[in-house]
């Protein structure tokens, strides 16, 4: 039976930090403005064949120049936070040298008007928009990217860092490093998988740097990794299934929560690697290890749905292949609605590696919505998903997960990257063509959800 908002969010803590999610590219638009320099994002999308119906983050939501409207917008949410992206070539054009003042006053403003609307601002320094001068010095496979970006996080962490509270290093270097340097589905679009791997360890190098410039610049300000998890379950009960599951874990989890946990890299899938481990490349470096566990405040979790896989020799690297679950529900993504597996992937990172807090800092679903002859989005599918993962992360929080937040993805419809305007995530469906915003149904929902019990100051 479906709970109603009021005993849902009855199951949450009373300080419990409830907020929307967005990122630079995928909203702001203004690719030139105020000095911006361009970023690997734009070089892509302009790319002909590389992105969806050849969309570009051009224009996007423009936001750059609609954020008073967006933050009214949230505000009448009844969220009390709201977690943006600082895009690095608005900052630094060219991703090195002297801020660039203009870019900066941008979310200077932005951060005020959060304030002054009563919500927490949650900065995410990477999501993705690397400058391309940095990608033409060699990119996240070089390690001086790494360096760079920590002179970039001390810069917003000092500009910002009297207001701002909470920052997160990088967002998913998954999918940065595989998806953008191995498949090349992603900014920058190359498909090499050596140089995917030391991308992955100098992205994570990056966030132990940026850790650093965090507490060095925002002193008492919490800083943490957001990370995209899916738990990994065998198809079939077999001792081969099993172990394919745990490769899938390896390569998509443990990979990146083992060394910013202390661990280092899963010896498992080293071996796997072969030749291509960080190790056997030569790129981690004494001291690397060390400096991707600098201690965190909280650990980010994006969370969308599960992996399913089996055993499949010869099946890439990993000998194995995703299989699509009979009977489930699956998103317009194809990706399968799963909320049991946030409530296992929770309670198996508090178990494992127990965070200093856990955040969702992004669950959201996409599906094919329209505006109704009545002006109407009506989207009951996303509202149901919502409605059984936050219950999931309830049972969560009830078998002991320390769970201090969640961020719905996303505030509204955007630049669904290398899917362009196709993919509609939003609680709010924004209209490419005049830039109207309409709050859905599942965005009614998720403001009745949280007013009817007058979310707080949170913790
Ligand atoms: O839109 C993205 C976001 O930028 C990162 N996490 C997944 C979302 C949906 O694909």
């Amino acid at each position: 039976m479906t709970p109603t908002p009021a005993s849902l969010f009855a199951r949450f803590p009373a300080r419990f930090t409830w907020g929307v999610a967005t990122s630079s590219y995928q909203i702001e638009g203004a690719p030139a403005g105020d000095g911006k320099g361009p970023s690997i994002w734009d070089t892509f999308s302009h790319t002909p064949g590389r992105v969806s119906g050849g969309d570009t983050g051009d224009t996007a939501c423009d936001h750059y120049h609609r954020w008073e409207g967006d933050l009214d917008l949230i505000r009448s949410l009844g969220v009390n936070a709201y977690r943006f992206s600082v895009a690095w070539p608005r900052v630094q054009p060219t991703g090195r040298g002297p801020a660039n003042a203009a870019g900066l006053a941008f979310y200077d403003r932005l951060v005020d008007g959060l304030l002054a609307r009563g919500l927490t601002p949650w900065v995410t320094l990477y999501h993705w928009d690397l400058p391309q001068a940095l990608e033409d010095a060699g990119g996240w496979p070089s390690r001086d990217t790494a360096h760079a970006f920590a002179d970039y996080a001390a810069i917003v962490a000092g500009a910002l860092g009297d207001r701002v509270r909470h920052f997160i290093t990088v967002n998913e270097p998954w999918v940065a490093a595989h998806l953008g340097y191995a498949e090349g589905i992603h900014a920058p679009g190359h498909r090499d998988h050596g140089a995917s791997i030391r991308a992955a360890h100098h992205l994570l190098l990056g966030h132990g740097l940026a850790v650093g410039a965090v507490r060095a610049h925002a002193p008492g300000a919490q800083v943490g990794i957001t990370l995209n998890l899916a738990a990994a379950y065998p198809s079939r009960d077999t001792p081969e299934d099993h172990a394919a599951a745990r490769r899938q874990d390896g390569f998509a989890n443990r990979w990146y929560l083992d060394p910013v946990f202390g661990r280092g890299y899963p010896a498992d899938v080293c071996e796997l690697l072969g030749r291509l481990s960080p190790e056997a490349q030569g790129v981690v470096r004494a001291g690397d290890l060390e400096t991707i566990a600098a201690p965190t405040d909280f650990l980010g979790v994006n969370m969308y749905s599960r992996a399913v896989v089996r055993d499949a020799p010869g099946r890439g690297w990993l000998d194995l292949e995703q299989v699509r679950v009979e009977g489930s529900e699956y998103t317009g993504f194809g990706w399968e609605v799963a909320p049991q597996s946030l409530t296992d992937l929770m309670l198996r990172l508090e178990h494992d590696y127990e965070p200093g807090a856990l955040y969702v800092t992004e669950n959201g679903a996409t599906y094919p919505d329209t505006v109704d002859a009545d002006g109407q989005v009506r989207d009951p599918e996303r509202t149901r998903y919502f409605q059984s993962h936050l219950a999931a992360l309830a049972d969560a929080i009830s078998g002991g997960a320390k769970v201090s937040g969640y961020f719905a993805w996303s505030l509204m419809d955007n630049f669904e990257w290398a899917e362009g305007y196709d993919k509609r995530f939003g609680l709010v469906h924004v209209d490419f063509a005049t830039q109207a915003r309409t709050l859905k149904a599942s965005g009614r929902w998720y403001r009745d959800f949280l007013t009817r019990a007058a979310v707080g100051t949170p913790g």
